[in-house]
């Protein structure tokens, strides 16, 4: 016989309909819920792609699973529904962006429906409608007014953050800037790629290796914007415990931790030859200071002017400029082959008062660390090929722990990288009185990172490379920030009650 779907799935749709079959159940005494929640789709103009009907078939097999069992099952579609092509489309069509979304959203809704999704259509949300974004602006209002209290491990009320005497006692001005420096929301010169002709921030991934906007082709620019930003680094140590308990495949859990980045290591400050200026460096090995041949400035480190002499200026310039048009991606990508220019400037070595040169290349990025690199050609891998290349002193500070006689002899005469363990070697000096000679990995890192902090030249510390999340998106079609920048500079949030601010001509 044959599977009549035509008549068969038209007659239950329409009996789920009429019925509401799928309501979420309103009796609370029923101790067993249960809340199952899709990625809600961006409506496109496109109707559903073959994606979400199989995301979402899973979804419906556990929820009408549960349902049989006697729970009470939350299973609620809606409409993530801001975004950019809607606003291009306005542009190139003159439609405001609400109709298109409309019509999207009846499209998506009408496709689901037949393809017969148990969903509760009486909890439909859409993230355009002003009561919904009600919330989300409400939620903003609180991560601003929040601050997070590292001892405890979570946000509390700005109005409980203990502000040090040093900084009340300059004044009002002072005060509210330290304040504003630990909102979990904050408002922050940020650098961002910029699509001249979309007019719009792009994200990372948006941007193509060839340094163009995936979504018009065009080229994008570095530009420096005052963004809002939410500061979920402090959250980093919390996410990674959290990921612990998660019953998540174990490769996914993995992701998620490679994502957070936990990086361990030492900040170590340079001195700069001739100049009254510190460079501080973020490494995972001070242990290899003794093989510090040169430091490396990420192209967009405020100190570059400075430092650089009047006889490099023109070259560091040109090469920044140069930089200034490259991705991360491209930047890091070790196949590329390396670049930099000298900034005719030394910096001293903490641990032997030996002269190292200060170039700029892009390999080291702004974003990570403190933008600022020790390199030690013998042992990191980006580092010797940008030493041979450059022609700069590499020294093999590490007996490399290998059989073969002949590898052996070329890496400790620096003809070849050994990024294992390994004991010291020519790693002492009689002006400094440091000597960890014959130790092994663990113990020179413990050691040095204690005489960092006893001459107060360094500190431990961890890094993440979780970044902040840059939260404007320079757009119309998007929530509005319910923030009131006054002509002083000032900023001020609306009160609760006044939500939601609503897009203007909408
Ligand atoms: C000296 C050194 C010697 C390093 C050695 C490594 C090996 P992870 O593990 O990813 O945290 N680094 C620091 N900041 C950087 C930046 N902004 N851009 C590019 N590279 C940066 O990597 C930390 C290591 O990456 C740091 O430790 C630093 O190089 C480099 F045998 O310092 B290391």
């Amino acid at each position: 016989m044959d599977y009549n779907f035509h008549d068969i799935e038209k007659k239950w749709q329409k009996y789920w309909e009429e019925n509401k079959t799928f309501k979420t159940p309103e009796d609370l005494t029923n101790p067993k819920k249960c809340y199952i929640l899709d990625m809600f789709p961006y409506p496109s103009g496109a109707g559903l792609h073959v994606g979400h009907p199989e995301g979402y078939t899973a979804t419906d097999i556990f929820s009408r699973y549960k349902r049989m069992k006697g729970f009470n099952v939350l299973h609620p579609m809606g409409w993530d529904a801001f975004g950019l092509p809607a606003e291009q489309y306005a542009i190139q069509t003159g439609t405001h962006p609400s109709i298109t979304t409309r019509n999207n959203c009846d499209t998506f809704r009408r496709q689901i429906k037949e393809l017969g999704l148990s969903y509760d259509w009486d909890k439909e949300i859409n993230t355009t409608d002003p009561g919904y974004f009600k919330w989300t602006q409400w939620i903003f209002i609180h991560l601003y007014n929040t601050w997070f209290d590292d001892k405890l491990q979570k946000g509390r009320p700005i109005s409980e953050l203990p502000v040090p005497e040093n900084i009340s006692k300059l004044g009002k001005k002072e005060t509210v800037k330290f304040i504003d420096s630990k909102r979990l929301a904050y408002y922050d010169n940020a650098q961002v790629w910029w699509c001249p002709s979309c007019r719009i921030v792009c994200a990372n991934e948006e941007v193509l290796t060839d340094g163009s906007h995936e979504k018009c082709g065009n080229r994008v620019e570095k530009k420096n914007l005052k963004q809002w930003m939410l500061r979920i680094q402090l959250y980093a140590e919390r996410l990674l415990k959290g990921i612990d308990n998660l019953e998540w495949p174990e490769g996914i859990k993995d992701m998620q931790r490679n994502w957070i980045g936990r990086s361990t290591g030492a900040e170590v400050d340079f001195r700069l030859d001739g100049l009254n200026e510190k460079v501080r460096v973020f490494t995972t090995r001070p242990d290899t200071l003794f093989g510090a041949t040169y430091m490396v400035l990420a192209p967009e480190h405020p100190l570059t002017g400075i430092i650089t002499t009047e006889e490099y200026k023109a070259s560091v310039d040109e090469y920044i400029r140069a930089t200034s048009l490259k991705s991360d991606l491209d930047r890091t990508d070790l196949s590329k082959d390396k670049t930099g220019a000298f900034t005719g400037r030394y910096a001293i070595n903490p641990v032997n008062n030996k002269k190292i040169p200060v170039w700029i290349a892009d390999y080291v990025l702004t974003g990570y660390g403190t933008g600022a690199i020790m390199a030690v050609p013998a042992h990191d891998t980006r580092d010797f090929e940008f030493a041979t290349k450059f022609k700069l002193p590499i020294i093999c500070i590490q007996d490399p722990d290998v059989k073969d006689p002949e590898q052996r002899s070329r890496i400790l005469k620096a003809e070849e990288c050994w990024t294992e363990d390994g004991k010291y070697i020519n790693s002492s000096d009689k002006s400094t009185g440091i000597d960890i000679n014959g130790l092994n990995k663990e113990s020179g890192i413990s050691q040095i990172t204690k005489w960092l902090e006893s001459e107060k030249l360094g500190s431990a510390k961890i890094n993440y490379k979780l970044r902040d999340w840059l939260f404007s998106r320079q757009r119309y079609w998007g929530e509005p920030f319910p923030v009131i920048h006054w002509e002083d500079g000032e900023i001020s949030l609306l009160d609760e009650a006044d939500l939601p601010l609503e897009l203007p001509g909408a």
